[in-house]
């Protein structure tokens, strides 16, 4: 079942149909006791809409913190470790891959995320940009998992290899995050088969192209979800990216006019164009 918030309400599409979700904020659907049960209630004629097209597309998210694990496939673990070569941080990327605690950070807060088809960000100070597709958790206030959505966890490579110390400012600035296009809703965790895919598109050609499935994910979901909710309250849940597991050649660097997609298939594709510089004011 997908669960869309847009710029007239929230949707939910069940075998090719539509339905209205009766005024709830996102927060409260997202606090919802039994959210699977609520939007089942919801799937009858009664229901029915056919305005959804019309509609916009939102960011599926209301006042979520958006946080992030990083090294949890070894693709990733191999190109942090040759980017922090020189700031001689090779060794904790390696031992961070394979210590017991994950890494997680803070990613963004909903302001900073861009809405499908809206513009992501590159840093006007940042030389080596790249866009890390990520299968995102979204897991209500009592820590559990109701639903998966697509991430981007853009990044800023050069800043981070600098000195590991810059992570924060490599990773959140505005639009540095893009979420959609919607929220699965399930009780069931995705097939290990999964496959997330992201193509970088250059001038109305592919400039790159990567794939690899949610077996390579080295720690399971439910893992990273029990560190995030040590010690950490999220009274209205919160989103957790699970890592990225396709990073481009380290010649490649986004510019300013490429279009991002990432393609989780259960989900659908979350589409976004980049920008380098302030956004303008219908953005
Ligand atoms: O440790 C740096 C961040 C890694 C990351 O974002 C990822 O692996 O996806
Ligand atoms: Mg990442």
């Amino acid at each position: 079942m997908k669960l869309y918030r847009t710029g007239n309400g929230q949707y939910v599409e069940y075998e090719g149909s539509y339905y209205r979700v009766p005024e709830l904020s996102w927060d409260a659907l997202l606090g919802h006791d039994d959210l699977l049960g609520f939007l089942h209630s919801i799937v009858n004629p009664g229901h029915l809409a056919y305005d959804f097209f019309s509609a916009q597309i939102a960011a599926p998210i209301g006042s979520q913190e958006v946080w992030a694990a990083g090294v949890t496939y070894y693709r990733s673990r191999s190109a942090r470790m040759a980017e922090a070569r020189d700031a001689g941080g090779g060794d904790f990327y390696d031992r961070v891959y394979s210590a017991e605690r994950p890494e997680l950070f803070f990613k963004a807060t909903p302001s900073r995320v861009a809405a499908p088809g809206t513009p992501v960000r590159i840093r006007m100070d940042a030389k080596w940009s790249v866009p890390e597709p990520e299968l995102t958790l979204v897991i209500d206030p009592r820590g559990r998992i109701v639903g998966y959505t697509a991430g981007n966890d853009m990044s800023s490579r050069d800043i981070e290899g600098e000195n590991p110390l810059y992570l924060p400012q490599a990773k959140v600035y505005d639009r540095s995050c893009a979420l959609g296009p919607c929220v699965l809703v399930t009780s069931e965790p995705l097939p290990v088969m999964t496959p997330i895919r992201l193509e970088i598109e250059r001038q109305g050609k592919t400039e790159f192209s990567g794939a690899t499935t949610l077996a390579e994910l080295k720690r399971p979901p439910s893992v990273l979800v029990e560190y995030l909710f040590r010690e950490n309250h999220f009274p209205a849940g919160a989103y957790l990216m699970t890592g990225t597991g396709i990073v481009p050649p380290d010649s490649f660097t986004l510019l300013g006019g490429d279009r991002i997609r990432i393609t989780i298939d259960p989900i659908g594709t979350l589409e976004n164009v980049v920008v380098q510089g302030p956004l303008t004011g219908s953005d």
